[in-house]
């Protein structure tokens, strides 16, 4: 076995299970407690100094890697030669997906992270920080909701880039399940709604979903995951 994952139950973790899952790969699992700070472990910093999942291990290509979208950024260039489930580099739809993939990584992860953070596990409840980063994720949903409409409208597509899944739909989905977390209904965004019912439907993507466990919440307000 060459990829090794050191991931958790967690959104930034399940990336990695499902699009190992698409490109078809081997691979195995380490599954990180979150909870008991497994992450912080000597072990573990001297595979990523930051500390998080998810970290990936490839030893046909002596890599160690971390950080979700560099991951699968990563495993596209070396694996998805035939690029489907990425585009070429250089294309308009390659630079669409850079664009997506850094909305991704500095918008709705941090910011619903965030909200979940002072929402479910600070220890003190603030309520002006739970209401920016709450607000700030609807206003991120709905600027995807756009996205969708615009790609759409010029590619016929119900996927975030182009004709076809791409690296930003597996980051994107792996948020989806810990939206009840804060409340918010997926149905208030009819296109993410379809969008994700669409990716969910795909058997690899479900396959991803279980490693290295279900997600910890998933209600009806979501697509139906069964
Ligand atoms: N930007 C990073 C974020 C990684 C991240 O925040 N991982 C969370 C789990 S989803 C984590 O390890 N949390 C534990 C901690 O912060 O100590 C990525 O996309 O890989």
């Amino acid at each position: 076995m060459s990829i090794r994952t050191f991931i958790a139950n967690s959104p930034n973790g399940y990336k990695l299970s499902i699009y190992l899952e698409l490109l078809g790969l081997k691979h195995e699992t380490t599954s990180i407690s979150l909870h008991d700070n497994e992450q912080k472990q000597e072990w573990f910093l001297k595979l990523n100094p930051n500390g998080r999942i998810p970290t990936l291990v490839d030893e046909s290509t002596n890599t160690t890697i971390s950080e979700s979208a560099a991951i699968l950024m990563y495993l596209a260039d070396t694996y998805d030669k035939e690029r489907k489930f990425s585009y070429l580099h250089g294309t308009k739809e390659y630079n669409k997906m850079l664009e997506l993939i850094f909305f991704q990584m500095s918008g709705i992860g941090p910011m619903q992270g965030q909200a979940n953070w002072f929402l479910v596990y600070a220890p003190e409840k603030i309520p002006y920080a739970i209401e920016r980063y709450t607000n700030e994720t609807k206003r991120l949903y709905s600027v995807l909701e756009e996205v969708l409409k615009r790609n759409n409208e010029e590619y016929g597509s119900d996927f975030l880039v182009g004709p076809h899944i791409s690296i930003p739909d597996i980051l994107f989905i792996g948020w989806i399940p810990f939206l009840p977390l804060l409340g918010i209904k997926l149905s208030a965004y009819p296109r993410v709604f379809k969008w994700a019912s669409k990716v969910l439907e795909i058997p690899q993507v479900k396959k991803g979903f279980t490693i290295p466990a279900n997600p910890p919440i998933w209600d009806d307000s979501l697509p139906s995951y069964n």
